[in-house]
Order: C-alpha cells, then structure tokens, then sequence
C-alpha cells in the first residue's frame, strides 16, 4: 500500500463515479445487523481538491489535531465560521461556467473516522458488509483501511460500496475526501444555499448470505373489484407474506385479496415481510393504482387534486442534514394544514420523510436530483441535459432515484429535475424510467411540449392562463392538450404572501383538467445567526447571490406557520360550508377525493358583535365524496340582544388521528345572520377656540395647524393621512419582471416621501375642518386631503375624504391615517383575526374578538416588510382609546413607523421606540405573488379614486 497524490481528475469527471454498487431499494433489515457511523469525525479543510495526498487513509495515521465535524452535517455550517461560509445563489452559478471544469478554489473536507464493529457484529466470515452514504455535496472519495474504494457524485442520492473484505473487527479507518465543487455541481444548480459535506447518514450494513438484495413491491388495487393485487419481484428468491390479509407467496408471484386501499386521505398500510434465506425485510404494503385515463391523473379510479407544496429539505442550524423529528414536524404541520400532498423540490428527500409520507398519506411528486438553470444565462448553450457525454450522469441520477424510492406507495410521480431546459438526456432519463416503472406518471415542468411528460405542468402560470388550460383553449401540441394539467410551483411565499390563492382554487375545481398545484415553497431557508437573527443570501459576505430569495416559505426557519400556511389551510379545506346565515341553512359539500365525512365532528357557534352567545353540535351525515347536503342550523340562541350577528360552522376531528388532535379545525365558515349597526355620532359640540389650542368634544387641536393634539387627555401624535407601507417581496417584484412592480413604481413615484401641505383650517358651528394636500416632490400627482372632525360632546369623529389630482399611474400602498401613541401596549378588537390579513389574503380571517400584545401584532417575516394588518377591524381600543370604524378599517400597529421597518434587513435592525405607530386603514393594495409569478388580480389593487371614510375616537373608561 502506497500512499501518493491521488489524480483529482474524478472531480471534473463527467461521470457519475466508479467503485459503487448497482442502486436498489432502501430499506432498513429486520435482523440484518447494522452500524451507523454518524457522530463526531474528525475533519480537515484544505483549500484545493489536491493539497493534501491521501496518506490521512492509512492505518495508524494521526489526526489527532484535526478539528471535529458533526456527521451528518455541512462543514461551512459548522466551526463557528472556521470551515468557510455558505453561499446563495438562486440559478447563478457562484463559479465560471465552462462545463464540466469547475475553480482550483475547491474547498476539499477529509473526513476521518475510525471505528469498532460491535460485539454482536456477526463473524467477518458470513456474508459481506455495505457501506452506505444517503448523501454527500457534492463529490466525495472514499477509502476504507486504506483502500480507494470508489468515488461519487450525486448530492441528495445513495451510494453503496461492498467492504466486507475490508473490514477487521476493530480500528477500521474510514476516510472520505469530500470536494465542495465538482462536475456534478452543473447538475445541482438549484435555487438554495450551496452546502458542502456528508450531509446525509452513513451507515454500515451487515449483508447475509442470502440477504435480499434489490426487491420491487408491486401493489396495485382495482377499483371496480375492491380487490389488491400484490407481487414482490426480488433479485434473491423469498417468500412474501402479510399475516392480515393471509398472504404467503413466492416473490414474483402476483396474489389478489380484497383489501382496503391506500390513498393520501385514508393511508392504510399493511404490514408484511420478505423473507430471503438469510434476512427477513419489513415491507409496508399501500395497494393502489396511478392511471392517466381520459386526460386526467387517477388514482384507484378517481380524478385527484393536488394541494401541495413544494419542500426543500431544511433546518437553520443544520441545512439540509434533518433528523427524524423534524422531518416528522413537517408532515403533521402539513396535514394539520390540509395539505395533501408534496413535491420534493428539487431531489429526493431523506429516505425517512418518504416512510412518513406512506404512514400519514401524502401524494409524492419524487423529484430528481438535477437542474442546469444556470445554463439559460447563455440561452441553454452547452447545457449538459443536452450533451450526451452527460447522460450516463442523468440517467444513473434517475436510477438511484427511482430504485431507491420506488417501494413508497405515497410515490405517484417521478420528476426527472427541475429548470434544466429541455435535451436528449431528460429523454433518455424518461424513457428509461418508463421502461423501469410503469406503475407511476413521468413529470417535468421544462418540456412544454410535454416530449417527455405524462402530464402538462407549469410554474406561475397567472390565473387567466390557468382558466384558459383549464377550458382547453391554451393551444399547444395535440398531445398537450391532451394531458392533465398541474401547476408545480405558484403561490410564491416570499414574505407577505402569496396573494390570489383562493382565486386559483376556485378555478382548479372549476374544471377537471386542472388538478391542482403545489405552492413554492414549504420554509423560509434563514440561517440561524448570532447578530442578525435569521441570515439571508449576502450576509455571508458572498459575491455574488440572490438576497431574500431564499426566504420564500409557507413557514418561518423555526417552523413557526406564516399567515400564507394559514390562508393556504383554509383556502384548501377539504369541506365547502356555505350558506345564509339568516335563514338558517348551510349547505355543506364533501371536498375529499376519497375518504366520506365520518371523521370529522360538526359544530356552530352563534356571536353577537363577536361574543359567543351560544354552541352546539351540528349533525351532518358522512356524505361521500362530492356529495352535498342542506343542513338547518338551530334556532339562534335568544339574548334578548340585539347587534351584528353571525354563525360560525366549525368541522372538527372527531377523536385523534395520527397526525391531529381530537377537535382539531379541518374546515370552517362564517355566515352573518344580522347586519351591522353603522356608529352614527350627533355633531351637536361646537369647536371652541383658545390661544393655542382649539377644542371640540374631547379633542384638543393646534390652534394654527388644526393637528390633533389629544383625545380625552390621551396624547395623538402626528395623526394624518398615510399611503405608504414597506414594500412587501411581492411589492417589489422580482427582476425579471417590470412593467407592475409596484413597490419599485410607488418609490419612484415618491410616494415614501409625500409631503403634507396646509391649506385650510376652519371652524364652523360644528365642525373643524382641514384641508390639504398630500403629495411627492417632483411629481404633478397629488391628494386633496380633508379632515372634517365633529363631535357630540363625548366622542370626536374624523371624517377624511382624499381627492386624487394628476394622472394617477399607480395604485396605492394603502390609504388612510397613522398617528403615534405614547402608552400602548395591549389591543382588543372585534374584527378579523388572530393573524394578519391582506385583500387577497384574507380567507382565513376569522370575524370576532380578540386580543394581542403589539409585539404578538407583527408577523416576523425575515426581511422585515408591510406586516400585521388586521382586516374588517368594527372597533379597537389601544392606548386608552376606542376607535370605531365606518366603514371597518384595516388596524395595524407597530414599535416603529414603516419608513424604519422599510429600511430595515433583519428584523434585529427594528427598534422599539417611545410610541406606538398605529395605523387605521380605509383600503390596502393587494399581495399577490409577484416576487416570482403574477401581482394581484386588478380586484384587489387599490386605485386612487375619490374616497370617504370615517373613525369616532373615546377615551376609554
Ligand atoms: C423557480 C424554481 O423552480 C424554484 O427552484 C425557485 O427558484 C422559484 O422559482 C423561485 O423561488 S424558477 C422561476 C424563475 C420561474
């Protein structure tokens, strides 16, 4: 054994690697012992692929002043900033491109552990051993007591060698030289953070003579029969059997039982067990049937529809390295927010979430490990899809893939990658994977001409388009308009947002063609940091990189739901609840695809100006699938009050499931039963005038200015007309897109900077009125702006009324007034809640009362935006006074004004001053999901237009 400078050529090799085993099915041996080899390791960092040899492989070498990494794990993430830094890029390569060569600054992790076999390890003379890698960024070799064993590439897939002959019972060495950049890294060009190391578990199996080897579970289930059919092809002959359906067969030996299917709503799983001469293989067997029939995707017979989302592997501390519980957190976060189903942007997950996904019911999108975006910087030139020296790459990519994953029945689709342009090499990787699995649908959102694609997705199609696909007036090949269609990614949830979901659901189950989408994405990429809270794209001082773009999830970085995952919840809700509430009738439709009502529990509440007067159980039968009824409500609750009324229809879990508690909200809906009583205040007090103030009711006004000075003795700072709010990701658009960003348009119409001109201030009988004129500098656009107050002695109405001037070319951010108060500290208010709400962004909005701190009032999306409102707000009280909306505003109320949450990058930027800014809005503009896909509908902008609105303020007590 000599030890030189090994060649490093492997690196910029374009192919996949040499020295492991064939791809099979992943799966843990019931009696087959095995050794994980996660831990501590010791770890060194060298700055090129070639700077160390690779004596640190041999025997007896001395690592013993190495620094330490935990496995699994990412280097740069580790080390306190010692082992480099991550990177952001969104599809920029962060090196030259020049295919498949890759920069002598190659940070290079060797990775040395040395290891015991246990006691009960079996002797070294039976069978073999294999050592397994999950994953690996980007591009490792391996040796073993000093023998090279192989080299890989392929981040988020297996990789397995045979090292039975190598192993001795005690001090084996095993040494992993892991590159950071490599060939493979033109095949991994998704939008996330580039993060180095052995990320993924590493393992030692004890392989038996006559262990099973690579094995195929086929379950399908006929529909019309109700029966299963099962047969386990086995590369090593065995013997099947699940006890509860009395199976024992020959592998290869189909066997068809009546059974109960599997889908994503009713997961049932049966337990068997493939028993090889020498081990014995747990199986968990879902029987069901994926089809395209007549245009659609059908499982066991029935049309589905996707509501998903697409998930990226991450935690703050640990990047992509998850453990069990957190990728457990994120199915149950999933199925408590109606969820069904979930694409795995942009490579195969850990093996264990796919379990998860099996045991609890989600549909799977498996997407494979490639994409070449990069590449579009030069129109697609050179990209490796298209390359055939590539292919073998890309089709041993959907090989680990697709023999990894392929015993999951929550697998309905293979995604051969995603924004890789279109090429030869995504042909051959479909049509291998065709050959290989013709139980599932082939999915790839690059090829619009659907070549190579059992169905026709599409990213941020707007909604016009998508009722367009659905009608079946989109054009396109024959063979397109032939196949179902799917949005694989919309709804982008970068910050506030996304808006216009529920106008993209009611299309999606407006027409059978469309079966759904999956919203991009799951969780905000933030990384932990010690100054800055949540780090983004540049704040490790990268060159080049993307920004927030990374922070664009359904969830916070701790996993905390956003107001999207929220909306998103109700937007979905598998249970349509619709009615009028003054005659007592609901009408209430089963929106599952499979499963009937009798899991859910039903009940209504009855508010009067939002209290709850009265609850009850309402009986509603198990309608199937589809099936609606007319339910009557009871007669309301008698209170001998009179005011706003309102039922509130609540489904509920009727006892525990496996991923909710009993009484967890499924669905809900609000139907008013008695309107609204409008505050109507007598303007009978007259404005008196003193030296230098001017009082009228309970408010005090500069004498000169006409500002408000005071309500009750309760100090008003700076009340007036407000139209800005901090651009929100989806205000400000994404690059590419320019002709309606309007946070971009609403800066350079000034609109940050408008300035408030005094006109007028006038004292008549009953009124004080002031006029002015807000606008920006250098512009001819401008708002006429009049307060008129009056009062009846004990409350002061505020009546504005804004008059647009100029040629208007943008909408607003919002209208209406701020005003700073000096003691605040806790809110109460009858109107939508408890979260924050936006025009197109308010299903989930709950009409009642509530009650928050301010702090609990701000949403903490990672770059501090627009956050917080609270929609259809009737009244509140802060600060000591009540404030009553006519009509009902939107309220929102921070530590600091929106210029400073506007300049603010992290949220540790935002400091609480002396006030509390609270903002009373008449309109706010529209969400939408333009960071990355379309802005509002022209429903829910807010144009400048004349506009009247009022707020009657008291003192409190
Ligand atoms: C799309 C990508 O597929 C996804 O990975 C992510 O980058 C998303 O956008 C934005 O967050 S590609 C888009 C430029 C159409």
């Amino acid at each position: 054994m000599s030890f030189r400078t090994t060649s490093t050529d492997y690196v910029e090799d374009v192919s996949p690697g040499s020295g492991a085993l064939p791809p099979r099915a992943w799966y843990a041996s019931s009696d087959a012992t095995s050794l994980s080899l996660n831990g501590t390791w010791r770890f060194r960092l060298s700055p090129t692929a070639d700077a160390e040899d690779d004596s640190f492989a041999a025997d007896g070498y001395d690592a013993g002043d190495w620094a330490e990494v935990a496995v699994p794990g990412h280097w740069v993430l580790q080390g306190d900033g010692a082992f480099g830094a991550p990177i952001y890029t969104n599809h920029l390569y962060p090196f030259p491109v020049d295919p498949p060569r890759v920069p002598t600054e190659n940070p290079t992790g060797d990775h040395l552990r040395v290891f015991d076999l246990p006691e009960d390890w079996p002797a070294l003379t039976d069978g073999g051993a294999v050592l397994r890698f999950d994953g690996v960024e980007s591009c490792a070799r391996v040796w073993l007591n000093g023998t090279d064993i192989g080299e890989f590439k392929g981040s988020r897939l297996p990789h397995e060698f045979a090292v039975g002959h190598l192993l001795k019972p005690a001090g084996n060495v095993l040494a992993v030289r892991v590159h950071q950049w490599s060939a493979g890294s033109y095949l991994e060009d998704q939008d996330q953070w580039w993060l180095p190391g052995i990320f993924r578990d590493v393992t030692l199996l004890h392989r038996p003579t006559g262990c099973a080897a690579d094995f195929f579970v086929h379950a399908s289930y006929d529909h019309v029969e109700g029966l299963g059919t099962l047969r386990v092809d086995s590369d090593v002959d065995g013997r099947v059997t699940v006890p509860e359906l009395d199976i024992d067969v020959a592998t290869g030996e189909p066997v068809t039982v009546p059974v109960e299917p599997w889908t994503a709503e009713t997961p049932r799983l049966y337990d068997g067990v493939l028993a090889t001469e020498g081990e014995r293989v747990p199986l968990r067997i879902g029987f069901r049937t994926v089809a395209l029939e007549d245009g659609l995707i059908k499982v066991n017979g029935r049309a589905i529809l996707f509501k998903g989302v697409n998930r990226h592997e991450w935690h703050p501390e640990r990047g992509r390295a998850l453990d069990l519980q957190t990728m457990r957190e994120d199915v149950l976060l999933m199925k408590r927010h109606n969820l069904n189903s979930v694409r795995t942007s942009h490579y195969p997950p850990h093996p264990a979430f796919l379990d998860l996904c099996d045991e609890y019911g989600l549909w799977v999108i498996d997407e494979c490990d490639l994409e070449t975006h990069g590449f579009t910087e030069q129109a697609w030139r050179d990209n490796p899809v298209d390359d055939d020296r590539w292919t073998p790459a890309l089709l041993d990519r959907a090989a680990r893939m697709v023999e990894r994953d392929k015993n999951h029945p929550s697998v309905v689709m293979w995604s051969l990658g995603n924004e890789a342009g279109t090429g030869r090499g995504l042909t051959a990787m479909s049509e291998w994977i065709h050959g290989r699995d013709g139980s599932r649908l082939v999915h790839y959102e690059g090829d619009w001409n659907c070549r190579d694609t059992d169905v026709y997705s599409r990213m941020y199609a707007d909604h016009a388009e998508v009722e367009r696909i659905g009608r079946g007036l989109d054009g396109g090949t024959r063979l397109r308009r032939g196949l179902p269609f799917i949005q694989c990614e919309y709804g982008h949830a970068m910050g506030n947002g996304p808006g216009g979901l529920a106008d993209y659901q009611r299309i999606f189950e407006a027409h059978e063609r469309l079966q759904g989408g999956f919203i991009w994405e799951w969780i905000d990429h933030g990384i932990k940091h010690p100054e800055l809270g949540y780090a983004y794209g540049g704040d490790f001082g990268e060159e080049l990189h993307d920004g927030n773009f990374v922070c664009d999830g359904l969830i916070f970085p701790d996993r905390t739901p956003s107001p999207g995952l929220v909306e998103y919840k109700k937007v979905i809700e598998p249970v349509r609840m619709e009615g009028d509430g003054a005659d007592g009738t609901v009408r209430i439709t089963n929106g599952y695809d499979f499963a009937d009502l009798s899991a859910l529990a039903f009940v209504w509440a009855y508010q009067v100006d939002g209290e709850t007067v009265g609850t009850g159980a309402l009986p509603v039968p198990a309608l199937a699938p589809g099936e609606s009824a007319e339910v009557k409500l009871p007669e309301p609750p008698a209170t001998g009050r009179s005011g706003e009324s309102l039922w509130t229809v609540r489904a509920l879990l009727a006892e525990e499931t496996a991923w909710g508690p009993k009484d967890h909200v499924v669905a809900w809906a609000q139907l008013p039963a008695g309107e609204r009583q409008s505050v109507s205040v007598a303007a009978s007090a007259a404005p008196v005038a003193g030296e230098r103030l001017i009082t009228l009711g309970p408010g005090a006004f500069d004498a000169r200015t006409g500002a408000l000075r005071s309500i009750g003795g309760v100090d008003v700072a700076g009340l007036r007309l407000d139209v800005w709010r901090a651009p929100t990701d989806n205000d400000d658009g994404a690059s590419w897109q320019d002709d309606t960003r309007w946070g971009v348009l609403w800066r350079k119409y000034g609109l940050h900077r408008m300035r408030h001109r005094l006109d007028a201030v006038e004292r008549d009988d009953d009124a004080l009125t002031v006029r002015t004129r807000v606008a920006p500098a250098a512009r001819e656009i401008g708002l006429r702006t009049v307060y008129r107050w009056t009062s009846d002695g004990t409350r002061l109405k505020l009546t504005v009324s804004v008059a647009p001037e100029g040629d208007w070319k943008v909408p607003l951010p919002r209208l209406g007034i701020r005003f700073g108060l000096a003691r605040a500290e806790r809110v109460e208010w009858f109107g939508g809640g408890p979260g924050e709400a936006y025009p197109d962004t308010r299903s989930a909005s709950v009409l009642g009362r509530w009650e928050s701190s301010v702090d609990e009032l701000q949403t903490p999306y990672v770059r501090p935006q627009e956050n917080g409102a609270r929609a259809d707000v009737r009244w509140a009280r802060i600060g000591g006074l009540r404030i009553e909306g006519d009509p009902e505003f939107w309220f929102s109320a921070r530590r600091w004004t929106s210029e400073q949450l506007d300049t603010a990058r992290h949220l540790t930027d935002l400091r609480s001053g002396d006030t509390v800014w609270v903002n009373l809005d008449h309109g706010q503009h529209g969400i939408g999901s333009q960071s990355c896909g379309p802005g509002p509908l022209p429903q829910y902008y807010l144009r400048a237009e004349p506009t009247e609105f009022s707020f009657v303020f008291s003192k409190i007590g």
